[in-house]
């Protein structure tokens, strides 16, 4: 067993620095079009057999250090009681979006291991499988929130800021029943073998420092704290474009701040005390020629080497243009250039 990244996750040291990349699994491998090419995204996500074996494929492709389940932040909002499509092309669409009082009364609070039981069961298989740890996953409440709200994916946000501002017992009634819900996915998630459990805030960076730290980080320290009464497994939480964010996400109790690429890692080392730190390469840096990637990488390798704990990742999900050689490359270049 490679337990090098849950060694980073905990500070300890390491031999080399662990990578994973988010998205990892996905549309850039042939081998993922292939079996995708066979059923639709939400099939694959309920095929324990196909997930098991989309999650395999980039780490015995590549060689990364630990593998992520293969699922969506958006399956557990289906056992909330809200239909759910993916329109190829666009994403993720809730065409019953949830926008008063009536609409969240509408949610139930589901019992995971009886609605969600495809994902424990693909857990249960891949740790029988895997020579790497497994992270579990869920969204984080506002990102999801967003989702419910807009009825899928937006760019400005408005309908969930409305909400926020114009009717926010609803807001807050709405957050309180995701974060319950998220809150019981991811203890079920440890309980069936994940090793590593990952909060993915996509969506963070579009709220003001004051606004983030009144509707939605509390949602998410509540998560953490829960699960720190009952599991010991490492919690990374990412907050995309959350630079301008540090100062609170470091309060959330997670072990393991994720880091997009908008700020220099060793700013973030110095601004993170006591936390190991996950990041933090543009994924569009996977473009780069061979010498200029490899010095980037060696640049992130380098910025982070006072950090209690680094694991390589991407500032974001890897987009499904990039040429799976140029991840080769890529994973490669951090493993030989992070050895000591
Ligand atoms: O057509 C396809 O094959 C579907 C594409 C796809 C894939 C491969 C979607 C649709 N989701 C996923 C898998 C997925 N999603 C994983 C597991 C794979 C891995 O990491 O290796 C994970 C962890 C997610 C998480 C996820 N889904 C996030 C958080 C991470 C992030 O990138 O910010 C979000 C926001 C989603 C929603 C989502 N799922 C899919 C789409 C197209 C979207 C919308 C993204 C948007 O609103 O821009």
């Amino acid at each position: 067993m490679n337990d090098t990244f849950l060694k980073a996750c905990r500070g300890e040291k390491t031999d080399y620095t662990p990578v994973w990349f988010m998205r990892q699994a996905g549309r850039y491998l042939p081998e993922y079009q292939k079996v995708r090419g066979t059923v639709t995204f939400l099939e694959l996500c309920k095929r324990p057999d196909l997930a098991v074996e989309v999650t395999l494929q980039p780490i015995d492709i590549f060689g990364m250090d630990a593998a992520i389940l293969f699922s969506d932040i958006l399956i557990p909002m289906e056992a909330m009681n809200l239909k759910l499509e993916f329109h190829e092309g666009r994403g993720p669409v809730f065409p019953n979006p949830v926008r008063d009082q009536k609409g969240v009364d509408n949610l139930i609070v589901p019992d995971p291991d009886a609605t969600m039981d495809f994902v424990m069961e693909t857990i249960r298989l891949l740790r029988k499988e895997l020579k790497v740890p497994l992270i579990g996953f869920s969204g984080a409440p506002f990102t999801l929130a967003t989702y419910l709200i807009e009825g899928g994916s937006s760019k400005v946000f408005l309908e969930t800021k409305k909400m926020m501002y114009q009717q926010p017992e609803v807001y807050h009634g709405l957050m309180r029943k995701i974060t319950e819900c998220t809150s019981l996915y991811l203890q079920a998630q440890a309980r069936a073998g994940a090793q590593a459990l990952q909060i993915f805030d996509s969506w963070a960076g579009v709220l003001a420092p004051c606004d983030y730290e009144e509707f939605a980080m509390p949602y998410v320290s509540s998560i953490i704290s829960d699960l720190r009464k009952v599991t010991d497994v490492p919690l990374i939480y990412f907050a995309n474009n959350g630079s301008t964010l540090i100062e609170h996400t470091v309060t959330v109790g997670a072990d393991v701040l994720g880091l997009d690429w908008r700020i220099k890692i060793q700013d973030a080392v110095a601004k993170v005390g006591n936390h190991a730190l996950q990041g933090n390469l543009d994924p569009i840096a996977l473009f780069l020629p061979k010498d200029k990637m490899r010095k980037r990488i060696g640049a992130i390798v380098e910025g982070a080497k006072d950090a209690k704990g680094h694991i390589f990742n991407l500032g974001h999900g890897i987009v499904p243009q990039v040429p799976p050689e140029q991840v080769r490359i890529a994973v490669d270049a951090i493993h030989e250039l992070s050895a000591r």
